[in-house]
Order: C-alpha cells, then sequence, then structure tokens
C-alpha cells in the first residue's frame, strides 16, 4: 500500500457527506463511510489505527461548542496503531513500528520546545488547529474527491490517519495496544496535571472537581505523590465507588448541600485545600476550584475545557491572598519522549490503564459509546478497528 491512495472506514458526521449545500447541525449521528487516505508527504506518517477510546473533548468539538471545531471532519484523539508508511525526510519511526499519536506535538527545535517550559509545541499547531496538514495545508482525507478536515492532528475515528511525524510517539511493541491507546489523552493528562503542572507535595489535601477519567487519573496521580486526602466532588453520586479504587478518600455532592460548595470544602480543611483540580470544563466550577484553595498557597490547576465564548472570573483578590491559577494541557507531559516512558511504567504496573476501559465496542459501534460516555456509566469505551 506504501504510496497508494489506501479507501477505509471512517467515521464523520453524516450531514458532511451530502453535497453540495452541507449544512451542519450539531450532534447528528456519525456515518461510517469509505474514506481516501491520501500517502504521507514529506514529515508524515500513516498509521493504521487498531484502537481508538473516545474522549469527552471528541464530544465537546461534535457538539459544535470548540471555536476550532470544523465540518467535516474525522474526530478522534485517543489511540494506538501501527506504521504503514512514511513520507520523505521521516526517520524516526519506520513501517511496522507501535505508536501512539500524539495531538500535543513535540518537535525538541522550537522555541517552546526548547524552553524548558513548556510541553507545547508550535511547529505544526497552525495547521493542526484548522484541520490540515503543514506541507500543503491541505488534507490526506477526502470522500468522492471532497476534503474532510483533520482534528487535533490525529483523527483516529478512522482505520488510517495521517499525522506529523512530529506527533507520533514510538512504543514499546510488548505493550497491548488496546489498554495503552488510553495513554494518548485522558489518563497522562491526570497524571500529569498532579505531577508535572501542580507538583502535589506528600501530605498534601485535593480537590478533584469531576471524576470521570481525568479526574480519576488526578486522584491517582495525587495518591502516588502521598497526598493525605484526596476529596471528589462529583453530582453523579454513581461515580462514588469506583473513585475509591483510584485512591479518593471523601466525596462530596454538591447537590448534598446548600452553601456554595467552595464553602463546604473550606469548613471541611480548615482553611481550604492545597491544591485543586477542575476536570469538567464549568467556568463556575473553575471558580469554585480556585475559591476552596487555602489563603497563601492554595493551587488550583484547570484541566476540564470550556465551550466557546466561556469565561473565567473571581474576585482579584483572591490571587493577591495568594492562591494560584493554572492550566494544563496533556498534564505538561512532553508527549513524544514521555508516552514511552508512561507505557514502561504500565508495563510495570506502575500506572493503571486497564482500570478506566469499562466498555469495548467496534468502530462501526461509535455512536453508541458516545450514547455511553453520556449516560454517565462510562468512564472509557475502546473501539476496535
Ligand atoms: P467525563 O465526562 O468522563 O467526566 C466529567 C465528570 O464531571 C463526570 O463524572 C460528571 O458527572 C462530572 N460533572 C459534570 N458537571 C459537574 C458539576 N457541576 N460538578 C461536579 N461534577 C460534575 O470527562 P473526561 O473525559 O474525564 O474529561 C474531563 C474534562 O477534561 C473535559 O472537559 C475534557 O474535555 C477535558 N480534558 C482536558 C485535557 C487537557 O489536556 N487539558 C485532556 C483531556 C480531557
Ligand atoms: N480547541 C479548543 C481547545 C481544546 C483544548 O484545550 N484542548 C486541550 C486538549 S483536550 C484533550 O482532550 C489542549 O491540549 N489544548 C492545547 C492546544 O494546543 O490545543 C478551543 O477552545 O479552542
Ligand atoms: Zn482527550
Amino acid at each position: 500500500t506504501q504510496g497508494q491512495v489506501i479507501t477505509c472506514k471512517g467515521i464523520f458526521p453524516s450531514f458532511s457527506i451530502i453535497p453540495p449545500a452541507v449544512a451542519w447541525e450539531p450532534n447528528k449521528p456519525l456515518v461510517i463511510e469509505d474514506v481516501q487516505v491520501a500517502p504521507p508527504q514529506a514529515g508524515e506518517v500513516r498509521v493504521k489505527i487498531l484502537f481508538t477510546a473516545l474522549c469527552h473533548t471528541d464530544a465537546y468539538t461534535w457538539s459544535g461548542k470548540d471555536p476550532e471545531g470544523l465540518f467535516p471532519c474525522i474526530l478522534g484523539h485517543e489511540a494506538a496503531g501501527i506504521v504503514e508508511s512514511v513520507g520523505e525526510g521521516v526517520t524516526e519511526v519506520q513501517p511496522g513500528d507501535h505508536v501512539i499519536p500524539c495531538y500535543q506535538a513535540e518537535c525538541k527545535e522550537c522555541k517552546f520546545c526548547k524552553s524548558g517550559k513548556t510541553n507545547l509545541c508550535g511547529k505544526v499547531r497552525s495547521a493542526t488547529g484548522v484541520g490540515v496538514m503543514m506541507n500543503d495545508r491541505k488534507s490526506r482525507f477526502s470522500v468522492n474527491g471532497k476534503p474532510i478536515y483533520h482534528f487535533m492532528g490525529t483523527s483516529t475515528f478512522s482505520q488510517y490517519t495521517v499525522v506529523h511525524d512530529v506527533s507520533v510517539a514510538k512504543i514499546d511493541p510488548i505493550a497491548p495496544l488496546n489498554k495503552v491507546c488510553l495513554l494518548g489523552c485522558g489518563v497522562p493528562t491526570g497524571l500529569g496535571a498532579v505531577w508535572n503542572t501542580a507538583k502535589v507535595e506528600a501530605g498534601s489535601i485535593v480537590a478533584i472537581f469531576g471524576l470521570g477519567t481525568v479526574g480519576l487519573a488526578v486522584a491517582e496521580g495525587a495518591k502516588a505523590a502521598g497526598a493525605s486526602r484526596i476529596i471528589g466532588i462529583d453530582i453523579d453520586p454513581k461515580k462514588f465507588d469506583t473513585a475509591k479504587n483510584f485512591g479518593v478518600t471523601e466525596f462530596v455532592n454538591p447537590k448534598d448541600h446548600e452553601k456554595p460548595i467552595q464553602q463546604v470544602l473550606v469548613d471541611l480543611t480548615d482553611g481550604g485545600v492545597d491544591y485543586s483540580f477542575e476536570c469538567i470544563g464549568n467556568v463556575s466550577v473553575m471558580r469554585a476550584a480556585l475559591e476552596c484553595c487555602h489563603k497563601g498557597w492554595g493551587t488550583s490547576v484547570i484541566v476540564g475545557v470550556a465551550a466557546s465564548g466561556q469565561e473565567i472570573s473571581t474576585r482579584p483578590f483572591q490571587l493577591v491572598t495568594g492562591r494560584v491559577w493554572k492550566g494544563t494541557a496533556f498534564g505538561g507531559f512532553k508527549s513524544r519522549s514521555q508516552v514511552p516512558w508512561l507505557v514502561e511504567k504500565y508495563l510495570k504496573k506502575e500506572i493503571k490503564v486497564d482500570e478506566y476501559i469499562t466498555h469495548n465496542l467496534t468502530l462501526a459501534e461509535i455512536n453508541r459509546a458516545f450514547d455511553l460516555m453520556h449516560e454517565g456509566g462510562c468512564l472509557r469505551c475502546v473501539l476496535d478497528c
């Protein structure tokens, strides 16, 4: 197949294939269609995706609330596969390598990568944000000649995808791809929010708002860091039982309280928590997460992704009196350098992955997988492509 167009099954909103007057509407069911996937150009890698999971961010973009959302597109960013072919100049991976696509690239050469201060990379971000590849600012996906946008530089809801070489991490081929696909987003994001962004110390009191996969990975990271109390906050009581297995020691359901949730937490903790994490994407909760932090030092990390037009607010006095507001993308992990390291940690049983997988379906059942996510009984659903 090297050098040839591949026709495979890919998934995108159904309306996207009704030419010529495509009118996008949020949340139309996804359909499987024959997609042409062009060969990789210079600096690009074509990957056969074997397994992909769904993350809340896919649902967010699909809903129409993402200012960077472009349609028709192929969503998906938490996956694992095998390199099928590489374009000119690609040296770090070759056909047959087992890989995890990385929506947060790492070129190791740009101002961001060299700064030592961030995991963000500037090399291909201008293209991945508008659904195209850097080389020619075009898509490698098409249906009957009509281009279909890429998403987050990954587009893993497809049997084949094309990614930039700076957006793919080569991993140990021993690792089960149906599990380690989760190391493409949610689990590293939660662990890294604790270890890299907040740098939680032993003995700390931690509050986690939202106990989905990301929030539970925060709990796992906080437990490993030696936190003394890990308080989980969710409006869905179904989440509490599972959360115990990830290290959450106490639970608060805001619906059980009349007082604002930040006041409930301040009262529970003799003045506030040392670290809080917002893992929902709700700007009111982001405010509460900051305001439940201890005066003088409490740090709050925003992990959740909020809809277009949403803004955060608080009294500046909250910051004047020592609280710190931060955010994290992919948990601050440098993707190509550190995803392989996370895979090794999983193989040594030092981090959980299997435990986050509550459902397994096929790519063809993707709409059911989104339903499961919205029903709340699902952490991660892995799709066999
Ligand atoms: P999820 O939907 O599985 O989990 C969200 C949880 O929040 C659910 O348990 C839900 O019951 C709970 N919740 C909803 N509203 C609440 C409220 N008002 N108060 C308390 N709990 C509430 O989602 P996920 O996949 O774990 O992702 C969490 C968030 O993190 C999403 O916004 C996602 O887009 C974002 N995310 C960010 C990054 C990053 O790099 N920053 C990476 C992955 C995911
Ligand atoms: N497109 C959105 C922002 C989305 C966003 O913040 N994405 C996170 C990853 S979420 C993974 O589930 C991220 O890494 N952001 C940094 C980046 O470079 O995109 C919007 O609001 O425009
Ligand atoms: Zn994600």
